[in-house]
């Protein structure tokens, strides 16, 4: 760009012509010369710190943002890594269970030999930085939902803590439940219940597969099958593994025990206490602990060793606090196991 600018040579005004200076502003007027803007550059330097600026800004953003999915990464890695743990930890647990079982099988009637024992003590052991606890169940010492009469399951209940009237509700609708028929007991209910709910769906008419089936039966809650603060669920005393009409009285619980007709709390804490000095292989070892309750005893309980086991394992880290529970039917024939049923994760024992 050029610029006119008149100027005196010898007394004549003449007119120059001069290049333009950048950063120079000229006017025309009473005086024609240039003048100096008053920033002199210093808006093209303001607007290079603006960006500069920006770009700190969204550097510094990206960064934390980067920092920040980094750790989240990084704790869900760990989160994962430490269940991880837990969960082998536990099936860890559930091997040594079964090697446990097998043990006991080859050395039963070996004397010093200690043995785990399937009555569901709970016992500790320890796999690098985890601790896994393990409880073997025999399930001949359970009741058998799809074989046992109604008067067993009825007296669980109520060995249990349930009411009466809620103990009826149970036992009618579970044997409803799994009968081939639409007759409804007197606090059963069939398919014309279930269908009047707002999912509704019918009655199975045929056995339990699976002890989870329970829920859908009318009056078993979630707190009836795992119990709560104050009772235990039924869930750890029933099975649908056994097929067996007998309880046997050398692996059950005390609640179980309790349910067989004629068998007082008195009576259930004395044989308890013999089978912990020695296996019961028949009810007519403890007819003396019966009195007369034995021939009535003796139409519903047997003794010996089961096939089947339920063994439940909790491992659990170092610090850790809830941990991971599986649980584990396993059937028994020679030297060989057979899992029935496996869950993981499982609710932990109570
Ligand atoms: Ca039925």
């Amino acid at each position: 760009m050029k610029i006119e600018v008149k100027k005196k040579v010898r007394g004549k005004t003449q007119l120059a012509v001069i290049p333009a200076k950048a950063g120079i502003q000229y006017f025309h007027g009473f005086m024609d010369c240039p003048i100096k803007s008053g920033n002199d550059g210093k808006d093209s330097r303001g607007i290079a710190l603006v960006m500069v600026l920006w770009v700190l800004v969204v550097l510094i953003v990206t960064a934390f943002s980067f920092a920040y999915t980094t750790r989240t990464e990084t704790n869900s890695t760990l989160a994962f890594k430490n269940s991880l743990e837990e969960k082998l930890c536990s099936e860890a647990g559930i091997e040594r269970g079964i090697m446990e079982l097998f043990y006991r099988r080859q050395n039963l009637n070996v004397e010093g030999v200690e043995q785990w024992r399937p009555n569901g003590t709970v016992y500790k052991d320890s796999l690098g930085d985890c601790t896994y606890q393990v409880s073997i169940t025999d399930e001949s010492g359970k009741v058998d939902i799809n074989t046992m009469p109604d008067i067993i399951l009825k007296n669980l209940l109520l060995a249990l803590g349930f009411v009466a009237e809620e103990a009826d509700t149970i036992t009618d609708s579970v044997m409803d439940w799994k009968d081939t028929d639409d007759l409804v007991r007197l606090r059963g209910a069939e398919s014309g219940y279930y269908m009047s709910l707002s999912n509704p769906y019918k009655a199975k008419n045929t056995d339990f597969e699976t002890l989870e089936e329970l829920s859908m039966v009318r009056g078993v809650t979630s707190q009836v099958l795992y119990g709560n603060a104050e009772r235990k669920g039924i869930m750890g005393f029933l099975t649908v593994y056994s097929r067996s009409t007998g309880i046997n009285i050398n692996a059950a619980p005390k609640e179980v025990l309790m349910a067989i007709p004629g068998i007082t709390p008195a009576v259930a804490d004395a044989i308890i206490g013999y089978r912990s000095a020695k296996e019961i292989k028949s009810v007519n070892e403890v007819q003396g602990l019966l009195g007369e309750a034995y021939p009535l005893v003796a139409l519903y309980a047997q003794g010996g060793a089961g096939d089947i086991f339920t063994i439940t394992s909790t491992g659990v880290r170092k610090g850790g606090k809830a941990g991971h529970t599986t649980s584990a039917t396993v059937a028994l024939k020679d030297k060989k196991h057979r899992f029935v049923y496996y869950k993981s994760p499982a609710q932990a024992t109570q």
